[in-house]
């Protein structure tokens, strides 16, 4: 810190990195200054300037489902609603990520002065509500507040895991702090929330008799557990109890699916294997970990029936089934009582599952999906994290069975296509343990490819497919007629990195199966960023038939026939 006194903003930036953060993610702008210059000043954090700002959410919301939690720091207006859609889409996946704002100066707004990122009507605060909806709790810092404000916000944003806004005018963040200043904890070592000792002591005894009770329990554990930062009791729970496991495409490898007890993908009609939507929905009792998100997407139009009287939910600060509701209560209690308490189940019978899928296509082959799909999943290896975009690759990828220690990040839930790209950045950034695999489709890269450049200028190395097949293939299939509103304009993709000086980047197109097969492997041998357009074939994507798709969009969609 500048000086002895840190002011406003130099106490904010300092107090959030102390929850372990080193980078942060944004766009600077006058009215932050403050903020900007005290990131630029403190030794523990880099500046990460993105390309926008919602380049730069996606990027904070990747690095917090890494690291756990993130900074975005945007300016006044302009700059926080570029990013409000990145930002809710962080709630919506329950990422906590530390939105700050600088805002003009109270001298200003005390003379009434007409301002720039304004309307022009004198008025300050029309963007607050708006920025306030994407986060779960908000802090409008001076300087004598400043000191509890930072203590409540965190502990909000750690207890209820989602978005935080944080605001000062530029004249009170430059002063300093009134108070003695907070040195706090990295994330790993706060206890986040606490449980009521009656309520926990009910619920998990509930929970043991359940379990207890049942002649076959499967468990659902979900991404949120990740999130909420109680993988490691998880993992004791489930190894100890020898409960075998399957997940949502949400919540895809948070644990590890090369294990025994792995079922497969539970994603309604569409679980994988097909027979795990009944033996799923058949079991004595099924244990949702964390709190599944039952939407379209994550299981194939709410295709998915599991009785509520046999659907164990240990929630977000509640414990359920049926009508029977434990609550005052914390998902890093229950799973500790639980992995404390729970009696060795046997082991499972089953084999293990990793699956190597077979290596389709001949050498002059052009790629398509059934060939490069088989690629990717063989390159993969312990500490690469696989980032998946929202359109046909999400389909392809959710299946495959990873090997131990690969992890899957996508934005199942919330859906924004161009995600992928900057929170792949973030992910990368934060993935000290290995590689990050970015698959996208052209489309969605498309809107945020800009973030290129930002990943050449920081020198990170993950390695990017773009399946250019130049069309919203997704969407196409969905449709009954194919409409040109889903068709691209052609780009050269494995140009894009060259003309955003990505210069040592090794970047090619890859037409044919050869072509593809020599450079994964070039990819897996370079010491530096990779970008592989793969080229695959437009008509791949074809309308479904009008029976499926009224099957899509009709008669599964509740109350209706
Ligand atoms: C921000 C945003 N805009 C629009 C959509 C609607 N949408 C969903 S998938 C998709 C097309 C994705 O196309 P592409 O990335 O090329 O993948 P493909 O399916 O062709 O492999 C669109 C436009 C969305 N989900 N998010
Ligand atoms: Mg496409």
């Amino acid at each position: 810190m500048a000086s002895s006194i840190p002011t406003v903003a130099e106490y904010v930036v300092n107090r959030l990195a102390d929850l372990g953060i080193d980078r942060v993610f944004g766009v600077p702008g006058d009215y932050s200054f403050p903020f900007d210059d005290a990131i630029e000043a403190c030794d523990r954090l880099e500046w990460i300037v993105c390309a926008n700002e919602l380049n730069a959410a996606y990027a904070a919301d990747g690095y917090a489902r890494i690291n756990g939690v993130s900074i975005l720091s945007t300016t006044y207006g302009v700059g926080e609603l570029s990013a409000l859609n990145g930002v809710m889409g962080a709630k919506s996946q329950r990422l906590p990520v530390f939105h700050i704002v600088g805002a003009p100066s109270t001298q200003i707004q005390r003379q009434n002065l007409i301002t720039h990122h304004t309307l022009g009507d004198g008025v300050y605060n029309n963007f607050r509500a708006a920025s306030e909806l994407a986060c779960c709790v908000s802090a409008y810092l001076t300087p004598d507040n400043v000191i509890e404000e930072m203590e409540r916000v965190i502990r909000e944003a750690l207890r209820l895991c989602q978005p935080v806004y944080i605001t000062v005018p530029m004249d009170l963040g430059r002063m300093p702090i009134i108070g003695r200043p907070v040195k706090g904890l990295p994330i790993s070592q706060i206890k986040r929330a606490q449980s009521d000792p009656a309520a926990l002591e009910a619920s998990i005894q509930f929970i043991l008799e359940k379990i207890e009770s049942s002649k076959n329990t499967i468990a659902l554990p979900t991404q949120f557990i990740a999130n909420f930062g109680v993988l490691e009791l998880l993992k004791q729970f489930l190894n100890k109890s020898n409960i075998p496991y399957a997940t949502t495409p949400m919540d895809k490898a948070v644990i590890s699916e090369a294990n025994p007890n792995y079922l497969g993908i539970y994603n309604g009609m569409s679980s994988s294997p097909t027979s795990l939507k009944a033996t799923i929905e058949s079991a004595d009792l099924v244990l949702d970990i964390g709190g599944v998100v039952f939407e379209d997407f994550n299981t194939t139009f709410w295709t998915d029936s599991i009785a509520s009287s046999r659907l164990l939910t240990l929630g977000d600060q509640f414990v359920r089934m049926g009508n029977t509701i434990f609550t005052g209560i914390v998902l890093s209690d229950v799973l500790a009582g639980l992995a404390q308490r729970i009696s060795s189940g046997a082991k499972s019978n089953a084999v293990d599952s990793q699956i190597q899928l077979p290596l389709a296509g001949e050498p002059t082959d052009p790629t398509s999906s059934a060939n490069f799909y088989p690629r990717l999943h063989k390159m993969l290896k312990a500490g690469d994290v696989l980032v998946v975009e929202t359109g046909t690759c999400i389909t392809h990828t959710t299946p495959m069975i990873l090997p131990d220690g690969v992890g899957f990040q996508t934005q199942t839930l919330w859906g924004s296509i161009g995600w992928a790209t900057p929170a792949a950045e973030g992910i990368c950034m934060a993935n000290k343990k290995g590689r990050t695999i970015l698959v996208t489709g052209d489309g969605s890269h498309q809107l945020t490819a800009n973030e290129i450049g930002v990943m050449g200028r920081y020198d990170i190395k993950p390695i990017i497919f773009v399946l250019n097949n130049n069309i919203y293939g997704v969407e196409n299939v969905l449709s009954e007629i194919g409409p040109s509103y889903d068709n691209l304009a052609k780009w050269n993709y494995s140009q894009v990195p060259g003309a955003m000086g990505c210069d040592s980047w090794f970047c090619v197109r890859a037409s044919t199966v050869a072509e593809l097969d020599a450079a994964i492997e070039k990819a897996n041998t370079f010491d530096g960023a990779s970008y592989i357009e793969v080229m695959i074939p437009t008509s791949e994507s074809q309308p479904l038939p009008m029976s499926v798709q009224n099957q899509i969009y009709k008669t599964n969609i509740p109350g209706k026939e």
